[in-house]
């Protein structure tokens, strides 16, 4: 049976632990069949004594469970609860949930469906069909939500996912959680860094679902909404946005260079009196070897191609997809020649280059040839 362990940190919360732990137990977790589900309270010795409240609590149920540890801030809360439902209680998935009911407890069933239906990461979203944000927030702040979500969206580029900051998450354990280091997340201590493991968990995932989530307000005390949150967390988006398109800057540096080798020596062997199929050949193969060599040792260092075995079987492979390149090159380029006239064949080859040939690379040495481990 697959076990999905709740990672809940509070930190003076016992007004709303009160409830919200006979709640999962007595009315929700009853509701789920075929899993076992099991709830982690993260508490930081609070002055209202959360954590004696909830000592004795798990006198009464024994899937909870207590993890205590120093103040550290939101961020290690949930990283060190993840860490201890993966080594101590051996969870396959793990669940974000805050204490606050601002996650309402009814919608732990549907996220877990969509676990149990193949997803890898399911994301409980405000902003699809289904789903809301509290309507008592007054208009600034809506527009604060929607706004600062959309801009992440566009600086990751991620349009397909429209909620990137909700907090009501659950994510397999392997190949997905269990793949990240969680010691070195971006901004550990603050609501930001759930942008970062947002960012690595989507990418590790095969499977990623939206489910709705009907966000409510905090019932108990202030929000601690505020400014210094929300900068760190454009902070952390404007960076990995960066470090994401850093990759596609090399390869477009690595392909330029590639294309001068290609131009220089395609000069220089026909100047030396190379036959034409030669000069071409050559040049070619030069240019191909470097863009290998530097993709390999640069744009895709992180996951580096290594052992002469490895380096002969991909470059081989790499000659492959160039030649694939090539060849929709030549089709695409006579199509538009014939359609377009020979007097725009200049016009023609950017076009296809910018728009066909460089996505086609780069999705094969993404997915193929440094496809990550
Ligand atoms: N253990 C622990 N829990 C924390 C810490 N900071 C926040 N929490 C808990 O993490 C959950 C989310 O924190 P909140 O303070 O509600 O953060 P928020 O929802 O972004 O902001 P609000 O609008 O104030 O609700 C709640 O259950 C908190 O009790 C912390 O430093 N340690
Ligand atoms: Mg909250």
């Amino acid at each position: 049976m697959q076990r999905i362990v709740i990672v809940m940190p509070a930190y003076n919360e016992a007004e709303n632990l009160k409830l919200m732990i006979p709640e999962l137990f007595e009315k929700h977790f009853p509701e789920i069949n075929g899993v076992d589900m099991h709830l982690l309270i993260v508490e930081d010795y609070s002055p209202d004594k959360s954590g004696e409240l909830v000592t004795e609590f798990i006198k009464k149920y024994k899937n909870l469970h207590l993890l205590q540890k120093q103040k550290e801030g939101l961020g290690w809360a949930y990283i060190k609860g993840f860490q201890y439902a993966m080594d101590k209680l051996s969870a396959d998935a793990v669940m974000e949930m805050d204490a606050d009911f601002q996650h309402p407890p009814k919608f732990v069933k549907s996220m877990v469906e969509a676990y149990l239906k193949g997803a890898d990461y399911c994301i409980g979203s405000r902003y699809v069909k289904g789903g809301s944000i509290p309507k008592e927030w007054a208009f600034f702040r809506k527009a604060i939500s929607f706004l600062g979500n959309l801009f992440i969206r566009i600086v990751l580029v991620k349009p397909s996912i429209h909620d990137l900051t909700t907090g009501f998450r659950l994510t397999r354990v392997k190949g997905v959680m269990d793949k990240i280091d969680l010691n070195h997340l971006m901004e550990p201590t603050r609501f930001a860094y759930k942008v970062d493991l947002l960012y690595q968990s989507i990418k590790l995932s095969k499977k990623t679902v939206e489910v709705p989530l009907e966000f409510a307000s905090r019932t108990k005390e202030k929000s601690k909404f505020n400014p210094k949150e929300m900068i760190s967390t454009f902070k952390v988006a404007i960076i990995l946005g960066i470090k994401d398109k850093q990759k596609f800057i090399k390869f477009g540096t690595v392909g330029f260079v590639g294309y001068l080798i290609n131009a220089f020596f395609l000069n220089l062997f026909s100047k030396s009196g190379f036959p034409e199929w030669a000069s071409w050949g050559l040049s070619t193969e030069l240019a191909i070897i470097n863009n290998f060599t530097w993709n390999n040792l640069w744009t895709f260092k992180t996951d580096e191609i290594k052992g002469i075995g490895n380096i002969v079987k991909k470059f081989l492979q790499f000659n492959f997809t160039s030649a694939g390149a090539l060849l929709i090159q030549t089709i695409l380029g006579t199509i538009g020649v014939y359609f377009l006239g020979p007097d725009k064949r200049q016009l023609i080859l950017p076009f296809i280059i910018v728009f066909v040939v460089l996505p086609y690379n780069y999705l094969m040495y993404t997915k193929v040839i440094w496809k990550k481990k």
